[in-house]
C-alpha cells in the first residue's frame, strides 16, 4: 500500500463550492410554446384513404422494408383510380371525430394533431384549392377538420394539422420519390406550391379557428431535394400572418439550430430523447410501427414501455405525441386504444410529475432506479421520482442533493402520508412500501422548501447498494475519449479503447465507512503481462495485472465470436469514514497492447 494523496478540508470545502449549484427547472425561452411544454403529452392521428386498405393490396403486403401502411399507393404502385376505390370501404355513419377526440382526453393527451393532407395528397376538408378532397367523395359532403374542430373545442384540446408539402404524390408537380429518377423542373414545382401548398395553407389556417400547430413532415435537409428555402420561408411566413401563435415543427425543413424562429425540435419517428435541451422538442410515436392502420402490425408496444417513453422525454424538457390509426370504420384498434386508455388512468394519478414538469439538473442517467421530472412550485421546489425499477430492499437511493427535504410522499396517496426518509450530506434513502403500488410507474414526490441544490459529478449509489463508475459518469473529464457505443442489443458492451496510460477519476460519497470490494471490468486480446490497471483510494493502492480474457460466442452457430468482457477482482479497501472520496483508475498500457476497459465496480 502506498499513500496517493490525502483528503484535506479546505480542497474538499473549494471542491463542494464548485460542484454544488442551485438546480432549476426548465426555463423556457418562447412565449409561443408554454402551453405545449405544459402539455408534454399529445395525439397523433394518421387516417385517409391507405386506412381502407389496411397494409394490404390486392393480397399483397406492402413492398419494400417498411410496412407504414399509409405508404401503400407509393410502394405497390396504385393509380388514382384504383387507390380512390378504397373509400368504398368507409362507414361514414360510423366515422366520428369526436370519439378520437374523447379517447385522446380519457388518455391525459392535451393536444391533437390530424394528417389534414397526407403524401397521398388527399385532403380532409373541403378544399377550395383541390378537388382531391374527402368532401368531393362523401355524401352529404364530410369536413372531417371541422368536426374534429368542433369536437377540440368542445372537450377543451388544442388542434393541430399534420401538412405533407414536400410530398404529394397527387399533384403532378408534388415531390414524389419516383422524381429523384425523371427529375422535375424548379419552375414546375414551384407551380405546386403556389397552386397547392400556399392556397391549402391558407385555408387551413383561415377557416378552422385557432390551429396550435403545423406539423410538416419533411425529414431530410432541404439542400438536398426539390424544395428551397425560400419556399419554406414563405410558408412560415404565411402561417405567422395567419395565426400568430401557431407553433411549426422542424420538419418544415428548417432545423432549429438554421432558424431559431422555428418552435418545435421533432426527433425521428419512434425516436426517443438522449438529452436535455432548452428548448421545445418532441417525439412522434407509434403503439406498434405503422402510422395508418396496418393489420399486419403485430408488435405492440406494452403500457409500461410507453408511459415510460413520456416520461424519459419530460425528464429531459420532451413532449410525447402518441399516433392513432383509425381504421376505415372510425374505429380505434384495441391493442392502441386499451394502452392509451391505461395511459390515462395513470396520468388521472401521477398528471402532476408530467403536465408543467421539466428536466432537472442531475444527469440523465444517474440513477438506476428511473427517471426525475420537477416542477417549481409556490413554495419551492418539487421532485417527482419515478420509479421503473422497484428496489427489492424497498429503498430508493437518491444521490447528489445537497439540500434537506421538506417532505416526501407517494404521488397517488392523497392523504401525502410521508414516507419515512434519511438525509446524509448528498443522499437522501427513502424508505418505500414493500409492494410496488403502481404496476407500472410509482411516483415519489420530494419537496423542498427552496430550489435543491446539488453537488455536480458525484456517482449514484445504485439499487443495490453499489457504485458503477464508467467512461460516462467520471468526475473530471478525459480528452479525446472515444466511448464505443454498445451493439447488437448489448451483446458487444460499451467500453473505451485504452492504448496509452489513461488516468480516469470520479468522485462518490461513501454514507457507511468500512471496507469495499472492488471489481473491474475489461478485454484484453494481448499475450503480454505488462500492462497493468492501479486503483487508488482513501491513501490506499491496488494494482491489478490485465491477463487475457479470450473469446465468447455472442450468438450460437452465427460466427458471432467476439471479445471477452470479463469481471476482475481487484481487491478490498477501507472507507475510515462517512464522506466524500476520489476513486482513481489509471490504465497502464502500452504500445499494441490495448485494453478495453468497461466499468469498475465497488460495493
Ligand atoms: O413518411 C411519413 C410517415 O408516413 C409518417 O407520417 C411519419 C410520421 O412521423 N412521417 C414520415 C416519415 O418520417
Amino acid at each position: 500500500m502506498q499513500t496517493i494523496f490525502s483528503f484535506r478540508s479546505a480542497t474538499l470545502i473549494a471542491l463542494l463550492l464548485l460542484t454544488s449549484i442551485s438546480a432549476n427547472c426548465q426555463d423556457h425561452y418562447n412565449e409561443r410554446a408554454k402551453w405545449f411544454i405544459d402539455a408534454r403529452f399529445g395525439m397523433f392521428i394518421h387516417w385517409g384513404i391507405y386506412s381502407g386498405a389496411e397494409g394490404i393490396w390486392k393480397a399483397e403486403k406492402l413492398r419494400n422494408d417498411n410496412n407504414y401502411a399509409e405508404w401503400i399507393q407509393y410502394r405497390n404502385r396504385i393509380d388514382k383510380p384504383e387507390y380512390l376505390k378504397l373509400l368504398d370501404s368507409f362507414s361514414w355513419e360510423n366515422i366520428d371525430p369526436e370519439k378520437w377526440v374523447i379517447l385522446a382526453k380519457e388518455s391525459g393527451m392535451k393536444y391533437v394533431v390530424i394528417t389534414a393532407k397526407h403524401h397521398d395528397g388527399f385532403a380532409l376538408w373541403n378544399s377550395k384549392a383541390s378537388n382531391y378532397n374527402v368532401a368531393e367523395y362523401t355524401n352529404p359532403k364530410r369536413d372531417i377538420l371541422k368536426e374534429l374542430a368542433v369536437a377540440c373545442k368542445k372537450h377543451g384540446l388544442k388542434l393541430g394539422f399534420y401538412y405533407s408539402h414536400w410530398l404529394d404524390w397527387e399533384h403532378p408537380y408534388g415531390w414524389d420519390h419516383t422524381k429523384e429518377v425523371t427529375g422535375i423542373s424548379s419552375e414546375n414545382y414551384d407551380r405546386y406550391w403556389q397552386e397547392k401548398v400556399i392556397p391549402q395553407m391558407r385555408e387551413l389556417l383561415t377557416n378552422y379557428g385557432p390551429i396550435s400547430m403545423i406539423w410538416f413532415d419533411m425529414w431530410i435537409d432541404h439542400s438536398q431535394t426539390v424544395v428551397t428555402k425560400a419556399q419554406l420561408l414563405q410558408l412560415k411566413k404565411l402561417i405567422r400572418e395567419l395565426q400568430p401563435n401557431c407553433l411549426v415543427n422542424s420538419r418544415l425543413g428548417l432545423s432549429v439550430e438554421e432558424d431559431s424562429d422555428v418552435d418545435i425540435q421533432e426527433l425521428g419517428d419512434n425516436q426517443l430523447g438522449s438529452q436535455k435541451k432548452d428548448f421545445p422538442w418532441q417525439s412522434p410515436a407509434t403503439v406498434a410501427h405503422s402510422w395508418g392502420f396496418n393489420t399486419l402490425d403485430s408488435e405492440y408496444k406494452s403500457t409500461t414501455t410507453l408511459l415510460h417513453s413520456l416520461i424519459n422525454n419530460v425528464s429531459l424538457n420532451g413532449n410525447f405525441i402518441l399516433n392513432i390509426g383509425p381504421k376505415a370504420n372510425g374505429n380505434v384498434p384495441f391493442e392502441i386504444s386499451q394502452r392509451m386508455l391505461e395511459m390515462g388512468k395513470w396520468l388521472k394519478v401521477n398528471g402532476e410529475s408530467i403536465y408543467g414538469c421539466s428536466a432537472f439538473d442531475l444527469p440523465k442517467d444517474q440513477h438506476d432506479w428511473g427517471k426525475i421530472t420537477c416542477r417549481k412550485t409556490q413554495t419551492g421546489t418539487n421532485l417527482y421520482l419515478h420509479i421503473f425499477n422497484y428496489p427489492l430492499n424497498n429503498k430508493l437511493n437518491l444521490s447528489g442533493i445537497i439540500t434537506k427535504p421538506k417532505r416526501i410522499y407517494l404521488l397517488a396517496d392523497k392523504k401525502k402520508t410521508p414516507l419515512s426518509f434519511t438525509f446524509d450530506t448528498v443522499l437522501t434513502t427513502i424508505n418505500l412500501p414493500s409492494t410496488q403500488p403502481d404496476p407500472y410507474v410509482t411516483v415519489v414526490v420530494i419537496e423542498y422548501s427552496q430550489k435543491p441544490e446539488i453537488f455536480r459529478g458525484l456517482v449514484a449509489k445504485t439499487r443495490d447498494g453499489g457504485y458503477s463508475f464508467t467512461s460516462s459518469n467520471l468526475f473530471t473529464p478525459v480528452k479525446d475519449l472515444k466511448i464505443e457505443a454498445e451493439q447488437r442489443e448489448g451483446t458487444i458492451p460499451s467500453y473505451v479503447m485504452i492504448k496509452e496510460n489513461t488516468e480516469f477519476n470520479w468522485k462518490v460519497y461513501v454514507d457507511k465507512p468500512g471496507q469495499k470490494t472492488f471489481d473491474v471490468s475489461y478485454s484484453y486480446q494481448g499475450i503480454t503481462d505488462k500492462s497493468h490497471i492501479v486503483l487508488k483510494v482513501a491513501n490506499q493502492i491496488v494494482i491489478h495485472k490485465v491477463s487475457p480474457t479470450g473469446k465468447t460466442v455472442g450468438e450460437p452457430l452465427s460466427n458471432w465470436v467476439i471479445d471477452n468482457f470479463k469481471s476482475n477482482r481487484m481487491g478490498s479497501l477501507n472507507f475510515p469514514a462517512a464522506g466524500y472520496y476520489d476513486i482513481e483508475l489509471q490504465i497502464v498500457t502500452e504500445q499494441n497492447d490495448e485494453v478495453k476497459f468497461q466499468w469498475l465496480w465497488m460495493k
